[in-house]
């Protein structure tokens, strides 16, 4: 099994901002929704190069460009973790990030990036498929919508695949920032009545960190269960 590595970082503005929305309910609240410290474990193109072990993972999923990238580095309190692109298509190989206090996340490439060759998106999408079918270590799949686009064909495959087989969902409705008050709530609204109970969702903003305590706090709990039996 690969050395996890507990190397000191440095928190920068965002992370502080995550501590900063923590109000005074206690150290509990303030352990829960502390950053996920972590560092870069390894990449991989195919399911046989993801690392061999039964560490858990939680998995970032969504369409090209739903920022899952820039979640996965609000949820960690670095910036520059995961490589964010305003073009589509920037995560193109499996990424695994290491929690220092245990579990893994994991970058997965974005659907739908309509500028790739097809026979590298046909690639892509094996490996993301095999790594969905057949990686025991996953514990739970974050899923990162749009919030002003959500629930595209793909993200309703997701879903699908995650009731079919029980598998803890979060969805991120993000760039909520983009949207007033009022087209939040409606967003958040039609998305959990189209959802039910069966899956949490959060309006989120990776730039201003709204819903970071809340997913931060979920993602860590699924971090800290074994992952479910395929
Ligand atoms: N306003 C706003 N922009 C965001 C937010 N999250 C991500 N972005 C921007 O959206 C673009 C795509 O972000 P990424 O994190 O690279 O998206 P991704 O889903 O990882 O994309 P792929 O790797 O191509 O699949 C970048 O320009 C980000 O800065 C957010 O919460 N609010
Ligand atoms: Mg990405």
């Amino acid at each position: 099994m690969q050395q996890m590595r507990h190397t000191p970082h440095t928190l920068d503005a965002g992370a502080r901002g995550l501590y900063s929305t923590v109000s005074a309910d206690g150290l509990h609240t303030a352990t829960a929704s502390r950053a996920l410290a972590s560092e870069f474990l390894t990449s991989a193109d195919r399911l046989d190069g993801c690392p061999r072990d039964d560490v858990p993972e939680v998995a970032f999923a969504g369409r090209s460009n739903a920022g899952k990238s820039s979640t996965l580095n609000r949820l960690t309190g670095r910036r520059q973790l995961a490589r964010v692109s305003k073009t589509p298509g920037r995560t193109q190989l499996i990424n695994f990030f290491s929690v220092n206090e245990g579990g893994r996340l994991v970058d997965l490439p974005g659907y739908g990036y309509a500028r790739a060759a097809k026979a590298r998106q046909q690639a892509w999408g094996s490996a993301v498929d095999d790594y969905l079918n057949r990686r025991e270590n996953l514990a739970c799949l974050v899923l990162v919508m749009d919030a002003r686009h959500p629930l595209k064909p793909f993200d309703r495959d997701m879903i699908r695949w995650c009731t079919d087989r029980a598998m803890p969902l979060l969805v991120l409705l993000n760039k909520a920032d983009k949207l007033k008050r009022n087209e939040r709530a409606k967003a958040l609204g039609s998305v959990e009545a189209d959802l039910g109970p069966s899956a949490q969702v959060l309006l989120f903003s990776a730039v201003t960190g709204m819903g970071a305590v809340e997913a931060t706090a979920a993602v860590r709990e699924h971090l800290q269960r074994p992952p479910a039996q395929p």
